[in-house]
């Protein structure tokens, strides 16, 4: 690992944060792959009956299916670059944070500017099992992550991160079950980025 990782725990939620994990020159390289290689799709979502594009663009690499947003994602190749990341990952995650060595999807997001963005969500879709493990790199432009807790009794607790090039970010333990998190847009000008959300989807 690059530098030194960071453990942050809430009453429900457990992160673990390693800034440029990624080097900038290996960054540098699979923004680049993913951006020509992979797939881009614009998914919809429906809101209050109408159906409206998803404000980001959307791959994924998978040896299995998996379906995510009500979209069945079809098994698709690795790009060159992202299973040498995920081998990577394999070996440093330590095992007690959940799923380390069975990441077998990755799903991607690309967020062209300020105006893109992913609102309040958990990610706790019935193949990734009991408290996944969901492990974020990001690519390009630096972007705030945000994640709260669902608890509303009380103050609400909170936290921001700004996830820049090569940062590594797994959320593990319960944090699907009683926090939320988002990407939140912004209108100061900002460039594009790319982050990968390993997975592990289960049979
Ligand atoms: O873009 C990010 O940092 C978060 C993406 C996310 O929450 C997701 O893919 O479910
Ligand atoms: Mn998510």
């Amino acid at each position: 690992m690059q530098t030194t990782p960071h453990y942050w725990i809430r009453p429900g939620a457990a992160v673990l944060y390693v800034p440029n994990y990624v080097s900038v020159s290996d960054a540098d390289l699979l923004y680049e792959r993913m951006l020509t290689e992979c797939s881009w799709q614009q998914g919809t979502l429906s809101l209050f009956g109408k159906s409206l594009p998803e404000p980001r663009l959307t791959a994924w690499c998978g040896d299995v299916a998996y379906t995510y947003s009500r979209r069945l994602l079809k098994p698709s190749p690795w790009v060159a670059g992202l299973s040498e990341l995920r081998a990577q990952l394999h070996a440093h995650l330590p095992s007690w944070l959940g799923d380390t060595a069975e990441l077998n999807h990755a799903l991607i997001n690309r967020y062209r500017d300020g105006s893109d963005g992913m609102g309040w969500h958990r990610d706790n879709e019935p193949e990734l099992g009991e408290d996944p493990i969901i492990v974020s790199v990001s690519l390009g432009a630096t972007r705030q992550f945000a994640m709260r807790s669902r608890v509303t009794e009380g103050p609400r607790l909170s936290h921001t991160w700004s996830l820049g090039h090569g940062d590594l970010l797994v959320m593990y333990g319960q944090s699907q079950r009683t926090w939320e998190h988002a990407l939140k847009k912004t209108v100061k000008p900002v460039g594009p980025r790319i982050n990968v959300t390993f997975r592990a989807v289960k049979a």
